[in-house]
């Protein structure tokens, strides 16, 4: 079966989990990924926080899926040759160094177009070009950081927060992806490629939207209804942070069910949508609370929250997460239980949808790893293991046109 990528050839020079998450994607849906790598060593992924010695670890075959592995030392003149003829024949090639590291390895964006007109050139960066910070190394935490997600994450009480989702990798990779997409699409009018770039800081902060939202309500009206230091608590002059509070006009929040004392996930988390307080009414055993003037509005229940939730946790008290779910589906009240990744790895849903998938690796045998989240009607995705180091290197300078002889004097040259 014909893949929507298949053809586009992406030479994938990116390492740890913002630029690799991208390039996956890409190679999911059918682009031939190659991915270059220092010999010896490869992605630093491949060794960091390894569960059996010698053996890739996840960190790097949970990134690296369905692409083809070449190692290339880009500081030989051997190797820079060899990078120069697969940009003449690659279509897209995806980078997540540190500022300023291409250019010192000779290739410059405008060398890049030189090469071919028609390449798109795509990047991760921690900060967006011409940025007072764009010197700056980024990893996961410093985008949180930088994008707003940690000032707005956590209890009021406590320190910024960070989310344990990549808000600032994973997220940012599938920025660019989009991007390159975008840039595939505009070369089929032009003829011409283009540089994409996405900074992590960028990302972070599209995805911290309703939190500028939030900043220019309250510097407009001094306080913010949904969030649980209104009516009772003060605010300041930026947005606090919430805790577990809905962020988009539903109360909401975390409540224990039957177990929290010694299962840290035995909690659900609950909704009052605002037409559906009757229904809540009823599932909770309290009808009078539907039509009581105290209870019936949003805000009139706003000043209570705290101690409505008290009593929708009094009634969670005898009943599992799962139990409680169940009860609250049928009365249409969004709610889900909180599940921990012990519970997605085994989840039959999950499995069934191939959003986590096993494969097959050389080295580490079975593991599981991430499908694609985003599903077709057409299109079925294949998810394969991540290469060795170099797995493919003799393979790819074939396919460039290098014959036996000249691979052995690229091998003698420590060029791969
Ligand atoms: N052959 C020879 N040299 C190679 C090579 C190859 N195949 N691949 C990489 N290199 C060299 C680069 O040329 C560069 O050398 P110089 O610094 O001497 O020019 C060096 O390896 C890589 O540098 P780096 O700055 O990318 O690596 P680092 O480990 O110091 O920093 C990171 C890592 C992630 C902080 C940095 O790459 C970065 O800020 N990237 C952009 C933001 C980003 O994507 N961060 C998210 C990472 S995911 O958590």
């Amino acid at each position: 079966m014909t893949k929507p990528l298949d053809g586009i050839r992406i030479i994938d020079f990116t390492h740890v989990q913002a630029g690799p998450a991208c390039t996956q994607l890409l190679a999911w849906y059918g682009a031939d990924v190659i991915k270059v790598e220092r010999p010896g060593s490869g992605d630093v992924t491949r060794s960091q926080l390894r569960d059996i010695p010698d053996v890739d670890a996840l960190y790097f075959t949970m990134l690296n899926g369905n692409k083809r592995s070449l190692t290339l030392d880009t500081k030989t003149q051997e190797g820079k040759e060899v990078l120069e003829k697969m940009i003449k024949t690659s279509d897209v090639m995806v980078e997540n160094f540190g500022p300023g590291a291409l250019d010192r390895m000779g290739f410059s964006w405008a060398r890049i177009q030189e090469l071919n007109p028609k390449m798109i050139m795509a990047s991760v960066k921690g900060f967006s070009d011409g940025h007072s910070y764009e010197d700056l190394k980024v990893y996961e935490n410093v985008a949180q950081c930088a994008g707003g997600a940690a000032s707005t994450t956590g209890f009021w009480d406590g320190p910024p927060t960070v989310s344990a989702a990549a808000l600032g990798d994973s997220n940012t990779g599938m920025h660019l992806a989009i991007g390159i997409l975008t840039a595939l699409m505009q070369r089929q009018k032009t003829g011409k490629g283009q540089k994409v770039s996405c900074s992590m800081q960028d990302a972070v902060l599209n995805l911290c939207r309703v939190k500028l939202r939030d900043q220019q309500r309250l510097d407009k009206i001094g306080y913010l209804e949904e969030y649980p230091q209104y009516p009772h608590g003060t605010f300041s002059d930026v947005v606090p942070r919430g805790g577990n509070a809905g962020g988009g006009g539903q109360p909401g929040w975390v409540l224990k069910c039957k177990g929290w004392e010694t299962d840290p996930n035995a909690y659900i988390y609950f909704t009052i949508q605002g037409h559906a307080w009757q229904p809540i009414t009823e599932a909770l055993g309290r009808p009078e609370w539907a039509t009581d003037p105290a209870y019936m509005t949003a805000e009139a229940r706003q000043d209570k929250i705290f101690d409505i939730f008290a009593v929708i946790e009094e009634w969670l008290k005898d009943k599992t997460k799962y139990e409680a779910v169940d009860i609250l589906r049928k009365f249409d009240i969004p709610c889900a239980p909180v599940l921990s990744m012990k519970e997605l790895a085994a989840s039959p849903d999950l499995r069934k949808s191939g959003s986590i998938v096993e494969v097959d690796h050389k080295a580490r045998g079975k593991y599981l790893t991430i499908g694609s989240p985003i599903k077709f009607s057409d299109l079925e995705v294949e998810v394969k293991p991540s290469p060795l180091l170099g797995e493919h290197t003799d393979e790819v300078l074939t396919d460039l046109g290098y014959s036996a002889d000249d691979i052995s004097k690229l091998h003698a040259a420590k060029a791969v």
